[in-house]
């Protein structure tokens, strides 16, 4: 007889009493897991609720929303204010900051989610996903000015995503390694099954939308040649590609067998500063991935020390096995030399 998995909350027990997580933590992570269990099941019986259209409206990063990243949304706004230690919510729905307490206090929370990253996928039945990210008030603060969520990745205390795919995966980490747990269908709870996700140093396999390759930089563009010039060229080893217009899928497939994933800055996203927003796409999977023993980068620095300047900034996003992070990296350096 296979031994008893343990639930999210037994894990979350356990936690508490290795690594000193506080109770108001192990609340706001079960109420992030219930927005995901409800997500995943507005998704899974979409086609028959008529809800995975778009809707007339955009959200701030000039999108056009679909009806399940509203309802998403939602779902993550009544759930996450349930704990007496949230203080502000940043959604990438929502142009401001929700200010949830008129005077926020050291130890307060902040979270940070996208409701639903890779909501295109919706009508075509390819893997979406929830990112959160978590950071704690290190004081009082005076006023409730936007830029007080205007804080490093570094300071994360919790990060992770649910990935709504064949099966719902939620992947979290407080600092102490990285552990995914699946939905169980019946009983309704998340069972460890991913214990301590660890990144293999070396990979064979990357994650980039070929389709920008004349707008890259070019050391970009001499990583992913090398990549694809195989056995025969400097890298001496042949490369696979792989590209889910998932960023969840993406993360969730590095954590689980390796690879490097690139959304860098290019000549047409520049303006914007690239496309993933750092906040609550790439701080929370820089955190998880340094976590799981990869690297995290922007091409010139390291994700999670990049000081935002507007809470739904855009940054340059490369991370995954640390030994092609690193090689990435000292292409840049070159270029800038
Ligand atoms: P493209 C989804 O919209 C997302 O933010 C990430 O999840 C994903 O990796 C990327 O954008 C896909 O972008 O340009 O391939 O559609």
């Amino acid at each position: 007889m296979t031994e008893a998995r343990q639930t999210l909350r037994q894990f979350l027990l356990q936690e508490r009493k290795k690594n000193g997580i506080s109770q108001d933590m192990m609340l706001l992570i079960e109420d992030i897991a219930t927005s995901c269990r409800i997500i995943a099941h507005q998704i899974r019986n979409g086609p028959f609720l008529d809800i995975l259209g778009a809707t007339e409206t955009s959200n701030v990063q000039g999108e056009t929303q679909k009806q399940l990243d509203v309802i998403a949304n939602d779902v993550f706004l009544s759930h996450c204010s349930n704990c007496g230690r949230v203080a502000a919510l940043v959604s990438e729905e929502i142009d401001d900051v929700i200010w949830l307490k008129d005077a926020p206090e050291k130890g307060d929370y902040l979270v940070y989610f996208d409701p639903l990253d890779g909501s295109s996928n919706l009508n075509v039945n390819l893997s979406v996903g929830s990112i959160f990210s978590v950071v704690e008030l290190e004081e009082d603060l005076a006023t409730l000015s936007n830029d007080a969520v205007l804080i490093k990745g570094a300071k994360q205390v919790c990060a992770g995503y649910s990935l709504y795919g064949p099966s719902t995966s939620l992947v979290l980490s407080t600092g102490n390694g990285v552990n995914g747990f699946t939905h169980k269908i019946g009983s309704g709870e998340f069972l460890l099954t991913f214990a301590d996700m660890k990144l293999p140093e070396e990979t064979e396999e990357f994650a980039i939308n070929t389709s920008r390759y004349r707008h890259w930089t070019p050391p970009i563009r001499r990583y992913v040649d090398e990549c694809l010039d195989g056995e025969t060229g400097v890298r001496k080893k042949p490369f696979n590609m792989r590209w889910t217009a998932s960023m969840v899928a993406e993360v969730h497939r590095i954590l689980t067998r390796g690879g490097v994933f690139l959304y860098p800055k290019d000549a047409a996203n520049a303006h914007m500063g690239g496309k993933l927003r750092l906040l609550y796409e790439a701080n929370p999977m820089g955190f998880i991935v340094e976590q799981a023993g990869g690297c995290a980068t922007t091409g010139k620095e390291r994700i999670l020390d990049v000081q935002p300047t507007g809470h739904h900034q855009r940054v340059s996003v490369i991370l995954g096995c640390k030994s092609e992070v690193e090689l990435i990296e000292s292409y840049h350096k070159e270029e800038s030399t």
